[in-house]
């Protein structure tokens, strides 16, 4: 297994848009294997695929306590079943250091397809709701700073290109 190299805002490949997986081969159950090793080495609780520069509709997430519950989504869609948002103090892996709320539907539900090409279904709620549309969001090239207001938005870029600089 490998880690993979994360892309941090404001890298403009990070919003590509990322197109469906068509081959359920092994290289694609070993970018899933390595997809999983750097999200849990990072501490993060999912990883979108664009987000490790694979611009393929897959994305992985755990967003148990005990770090034993790992979820693969490929080509991912979702429908809204409660309107109602609910707001989260949301980070990403490539805005590090930043938490703000962000307001999301309470309610989804998710069909995509598993590492074997398998289709699956399933009702999602609190944090995992939350993981999930922020996933698919990446898959689609917005991050969570882009509900902001610009002026949040403006100074995380200052400061990120900053951190960037002094450790390129
Ligand atoms: O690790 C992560 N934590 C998190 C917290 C609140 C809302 C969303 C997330 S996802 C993030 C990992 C990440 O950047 N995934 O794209
Ligand atoms: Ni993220």
């Amino acid at each position: 297994m490998a880690l993979l190299p994360i892309l941090e805002f404001p890298d403009p490949r990070l919003r590509k848009l990322a197109s469906p997986v068509t081959h359920f081969d092994d290289r694609l159950r070993r970018l899933v294997d390595n997809m999983f090793e750097t999200m849990y080495q990072s501490e993060g609780i999912g990883l979108a695929a664009t987000q490790v520069n694979v611009h393929k509709r897959l994305l992985v997430l755990d967003v148990s306590e005990e770090k034993d519950s790992p979820h693969v989504f490929i080509n991912p869609e979702f429908e809204v079943i409660e309107e109602e948002l609910q707001d989260y103090q949301e980070g990403c892996l490539s805005v590090p250091g930043f938490f703000e709320e962000v307001s999301r539907p309470r309610a989804i539900r998710v069909s995509a397809r598993d590492r074997n090409g398998e289709t699956f279904e399933l009702e999602a709620k609190g944090l995992l709701a939350v993981c999930i549309q922020h996933e698919i969001d990446h898959l689609d090239g917005k991050l969570f700073v882009d509900y902001l207001s610009p002026l949040k938005r403006q100074r995380i870029r200052s400061k990120l290109q900053k951190e960037q600089r002094k450790s390129a």
